[in-house]
């Protein structure tokens, strides 16, 4: 308390009013990714990882089934300060009694007991269609395959998940945002670039022909570079998805592991601003490609954040994280993620942003690179303990996770 009231006197001398920080981080939303706890395996099927992602590492406790992922997201959330939305996979449908249904039939009923799971935690879900790790997947290919049952297949699964979508939105009074992702690509130079990518339209524009209420789900399509496996050609690239939701006024989503090494997300989200209501992300560390790890609180993470906090865009972002690290404590790799986009986030709201507009704008360059470097040994700290204290999250997380480690995590083999 002492440190907290003397950082807010650093801080206001710096221009900045701490308890309007704290104020909107407690309002800013994350959706939490259901897929680190369990190495993205889900519930629906026996195949092993594909679409040219990977988890890689062999660490203890990995949930293996619906009651241990969500005893693990229990305690994840319970270390994990602010408001959060729970972010699922198709794949992590729930068949009671054996009532499996392949991924083109899956009916809300099969998410029911995560809604009860939401509902119980005052939650809101968001959602994704699993085009990956199924028998169906031809060659890499979903919605751009040139085998029509194939392509089917998947628009059928597209369509069904809108509406299971628009059920956890009716259920949770939370609109579901619901992203699309395919892993479609080749490995080697394609004959034909424009064929898939004209497939992939077609297909796009089919699932979302049927009727969805736009206040409730949120459409966005997320682009990528390059797969495992898939390294010459992707068909959902940059340009694809931006085009595609521009055409079809559904919300673009940036992923910050699906660019070039030198390329930046925290550079292009004021010219997504600029052009689309809504924008969508998924936070992740990519380290020499596209590697899921952890989320730390490191410089591109604070600069993505500043771009959203600077741009008055907190409510225009959705932002989701989006990693899978399995050589480490699957609850902790959550929560150290999850709370460093939240330290992300208030380290953007402790910064003077209109001062340092103005600055810039008056050709204050001295200034604005003193003010800069100033801010990064502010007692940022202080704050962001201030803000778990109000929270009632305490600051300690690793010593409760190696307990359920040592009780629960470790007979799991
Ligand atoms: C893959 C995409 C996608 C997945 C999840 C599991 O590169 O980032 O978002 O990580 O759908
Ligand atoms: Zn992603």
């Amino acid at each position: 308390m002492e440190r907290y009231e003397s950082a807010k006197k650093i801080y206001a001398e710096l221009g900045v009013d701490t308890e309007a920080a704290i104020t909107a981080l407690k309002k800013a939303c994350i959706s939490v990714h259901c897929w680190q706890g369990d190495d993205v395996s889900g519930f629906d099927s026996k195949e092993a990882l594909s679409g040219g992602i990977q988890t890689t590492g062999n660490y203890p406790g990995k949930a293996r089934n619906p009651e241990e992922l969500m005893a693990d997201l229990d305690l994840a959330f319970s270390l994990m300060p602010g408001k959060k939305k729970l972010n699922l996979h198709a794949s992590y449908a729930i068949f009671e009694d054996g009532d499996f249904a392949d991924r083109n039939v899956l009916e809300p009923k099969h998410f029911a007991r995560w809604v009860e799971f939401a509902k119980e935690r005052n939650m809101g879900i968001d959602f994704n269609p699993t085009f990956f790790a199924h028998p169906m997947v031809k060659n890499n290919l979903t919605l751009s395959s040139p085998n029509e049952d194939v392509r089917k297949f998947w628009v059928e699964h597209g369509k069904a998940c809108i509406k299971i979508a628009e059920y956890f939105a009716n259920e949770t009074g939370e609109p579901s945002v619901i992203n699309f992702w395919i892993p479609d690509g080749y490995k080697d130079i394609p004959a034909d670039r424009l064929g898939p990518r004209a497939r992939f339209k077609k297909s796009l524009d089919e699932i979302l022909s049927i009727p969805y209420d736009k206040t409730k789900v949120y459409v966005t399509l997320e682009s990528k570079v390059f797969g495992i496996g898939l390294e010459s050609y992707t068909v959902g690239s940059a340009e694809f998805c931006l085009s595609y939701a521009d055409y079809k006024h559904i919300t673009p989503l940036m992923d910050n592991g699906h660019y070039h090494p030198t390329e930046v997300v925290s550079d292009k989200i004021s010219s997504l601003l600029l052009f689309n209501e809504k924008i969508a992300l998924h936070v992740t560390r990519a380290v020499r490609w596209d590697s899921d790890h952890v989320v730390i609180f490191d410089d591109e993470t604070k600069e993505i954040a500043k771009e959203i906090v600077r741009n008055d865009a907190l409510d225009r972002v959705f932002i989701a994280t989006d990693y899978f690290d399995a050589s480490i404590n699957r609850i902790s790799a959550w929560v150290t993620g999850v709370r460093n986009v939240q330290k992300a986030l208030l380290f953007a709201l402790l910064e003077p942003s209109a001062k340092m507009k103005d600055m810039q704008e008056n050709d204050n360059f001295t200034e604005l690179m003193v003010l800069s470097e100033e801010l990064k040994t502010a007692p940022f700290g202080d704050v962001w303990k201030e803000f778990l204290r109000r929270e009632n999250v305490n600051e300690n997380y690793i010593d409760m996770i190696k307990e359920y480690e040592k009780k629960v995590l470790v007979n799991r083999i």
